[in-house]
């Protein structure tokens, strides 16, 4: 061979090694594939249209925009992946990333939480965010962590009324004997005994097939969930009781937190305060507007005088005497301390 020849092999071959070069090394390596999405999923019990959804879908938007898309967030209603007690107890096996449940049926997780579940604590909204966002709130989403939880913010439940097939509620004699669904949690199975009501804890996904078959005759639970949730359909008489203020949890799995750099995790917990903000806001639209719309939905709903009102809350109150030192008296103290402090602004 010539030596132009030789020359003009090696030109060719060296040719061929840039063009592999410049396409990324041929077909068999392929381009790399953009990362897959880390899934969250989150589960709660109400429905698309409840106040906790709207909250849920202002959540997942936030995660999704500050993670830059690395971040999917699904999210699933109607307890489909579980009440509020399987759902928390997947988050503690690290088997399911996320969940917002009433603080109420996990005191026996959590004997702290119970502290919202003492009748009457909270004057109106505004004082329990305070106290829920304070330092004291801080303290009671702290001590879930030992528990497997990571609690992210809390959110609005409501104040919870009464709902029956029975008759009106004006006073506590009206209740005796009344079968009212409570959620799992001894403080409110000790109220409604107190008011001679005959309670019986059940998961929020059997209430309203337990009213229709009337199995039940009652439940409590916040207005947006009383016409959310459809319940006029098979309650008869609202008394707006505002008995217990119940506070929604947003909890991750503290194994999936774990997992997660300092910077995905401050990305969730901003996420959780943006929504909270939301979701209250929605809420307070909701308790504003929905109140008239039971009426037009045929519901008699009735309003309490202050007079009434006095003889439910005396009534009740016996529950602080039983339940302040298994909480933990300190808590307890520093809540009503809080709250007194607050109303006298
Ligand atoms: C939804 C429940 C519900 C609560 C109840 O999962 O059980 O009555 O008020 O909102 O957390």
């Amino acid at each position: 061979m010539s030596k132009k020849v030789i020359a003009l092999c090696i030109a060719v071959v060296m040719g061929l090694a840039v063009l592999a070069a410049g396409c990324g090394g041929g077909d068999k390596k392929a381009a790399p594939a953009a990362p897959a999405k880390k899934v969250i999923k989150i589960s709660i019990g109400l429905n698309e249209q409840s106040h906790e959804y709207a909250g849920l879908k202002k959540f997942k938007e936030e995660v999704e925009k500050n993670s830059k898309g690395r971040y999917e967030v699904q999210l699933y209603a109607n307890a489909q992946l579980g009440d509020d007690v399987k759902a928390t107890e997947a988050l503690r096996a690290g088997t399911l990333e996320m969940t917002a449940p009433s603080t109420s049926p996990l005191t026996g997780m959590s004997k702290e939480l119970g502290v919202f579940d003492l009748p009457f604590i909270f004057p109106n909204s505004e004082v329990a965010y305070k106290v829920l966002d304070g330092p004291v709130g801080q303290k009671i989403l702290d001590s879930l962590q030992s528990k497997g939880l990571v609690g992210l913010a809390f959110w609005d439940n409501g104040f919870r009324h009464l709902t029956n097939s029975v008759r009106e509620v004006k006073t506590p004699e009206d209740v005796k004997g009344m079968k009212v669904r409570t959620m799992q949690n001894p403080m409110h199975l000790a109220a409604w005994k107190a008011l001679g009501a005959n309670p019986t804890p059940m998961p929020f996904s059997e209430v309203f097939t337990a009213m229709q078959q009337k199995t039940i005759d009652g439940q409590e639970n916040p207005v947006p969930t009383i016409y959310q949730q459809k319940f006029y359909e098979v309650q008869k008489y609202c008394t707006l009781t505002g008995h217990i203020y119940t506070p929604f949890v947003v909890l991750m799995s503290k194994k999936v937190w774990d997992g997660m750099s300092k910077e995905d995790q401050k990305i969730f917990k901003d996420a959780a305060v943006v929504a909270r903000d939301h979701e209250r806001k929605v809420s307070a639209d909701m308790n504003k507007s929905q109140v008239e719309k039971l009426r037009q939905a045929g519901m008699t709903v009735t309003e309490l005088t202050p007079a009434q009102l006095k003889a439910f809350q005396d009534a009740v109150a016996p529950v602080y005497g039983e339940f302040s030192g298994k909480i933990g008296a300190d808590i307890v103290k520093a809540v009503q301390e809080e709250v007194k402090k607050l109303t006298k602004k």
